[in-house]
């Protein structure tokens, strides 16, 4: 079974991928990017771990955070293991928020916690995983405090998906989904709400990927006639990609502010 390991950049993953297993099977590169691909077998000898490149969305700004896409699109794996820094809660749910609704089991290891309580921060584990309808593992990456029973948690049995429809994204938005999904139906594997929600965004991989499925033109006039009713109903001439990063802050606020409290220290 494979299982792939990824999260923002400078949230542990390479200390909990050391941590998590034993020794390499692979090291080489991304095929087309000169980004290090590791993959290692989990202590247990069965399970793979890959380590996927850091990055903070799913939308690529470089070739090389486009390997995550990519490897969404056209790499076979069965679950999810998406670090966070929990100092960091708010910009790293973004990616996370990504994951639920690409629909694949995945558990979160909430890493930083000793950064975060040093800032005085205190998070509400069980608060949080059920916001978002995971399961939340504490770790200490560094020392490798809770990094087995994160191990047994994530190799062991089924997990779930989260909740995919945590972020509703208005009229316009979810009207251009659902017309994805009517011109999709049943000649796509992957979740299609996931599919038009990055492309969307101008996720160049997914574009390409939905341009062998569908004519070009066909994507670019649906992406010219949602973000023309977006415009119209929010009364301004944001972006598409910015009309869903705002709705994702809205939820992901709230989440943060229900699961979190601040001390002063
Ligand atoms: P990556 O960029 O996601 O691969 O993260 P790294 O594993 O390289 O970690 C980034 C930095 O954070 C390193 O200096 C680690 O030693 C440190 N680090 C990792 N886990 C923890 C942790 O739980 N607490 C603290 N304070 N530092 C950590
Ligand atoms: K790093
Ligand atoms: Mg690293």
């Amino acid at each position: 079974m494979n299982i792939a390991l990824i999260g923002n950049p400078n949230t542990g993953k390479t200390s909990l991928f050391n941590n998590l297993t034993g020794s390499y099977e692979y090291v080489g590169n991304w095929s087309g990017v000169t980004v290090e691909k590791k993959v290692g077998l989990f202590k247990n000898g069965k399970n793979q771990l890959i380590d996927l490149p850091g990055v903070y969305t799913l939308n690529p700004l470089s070739k090389d955070e486009g390997v995550v896409t990519n490897f969404f699109l056209n790499e076979p794996f069965e679950k999810l293991l998406n670090i966070l820094d929990a100092s960091q809660l708010r910009r790293n749910l973004h990616l996370t928020m990504q994951l639920l609704e690409y629909g694949a089991p995945v558990i979160i290891g909430l890493n930083m916690l000793d950064v975060a309580k040093n800032r005085g921060i205190q998070i509400d584990i069980h608060k949080l995983s059920e916001s978002l309808g995971v399961t939340v593992a504490p770790v200490v990456a560094r020392t490798g405090k809770g990094c087995n029973e994160l191990a047994e948690l994530v190799t062991g049995g089924a997990i779930g998906t989260g909740k995919n429809n945590l972020v509703y994204y208005g009229k316009a938005i979810e009207a251009g989904i659902l017309e994805l999904e009517n011109k999709l139906a049943g000649k796509v594997q992957h979740p299609v709400r996931w599919l038009a929600l990055q492309l969307f965004e101008g996720n160049p991989y997914v574009k390409s990927y939905l341009a062998s499925i569908l004519p070009m033109a066909e994507l670019e006039t649906l992406i010219k006639s949602v973000t023309v009713s977006q415009q119209q109903s929010a009364g301004s001439k944001q972006a598409l990609d910015q009309a869903i990063h705002r709705k994702r802050s809205e939820v992901i606020d709230k989440i943060v502010s229900a699961a979190t409290t601040k001390q002063d220290n």
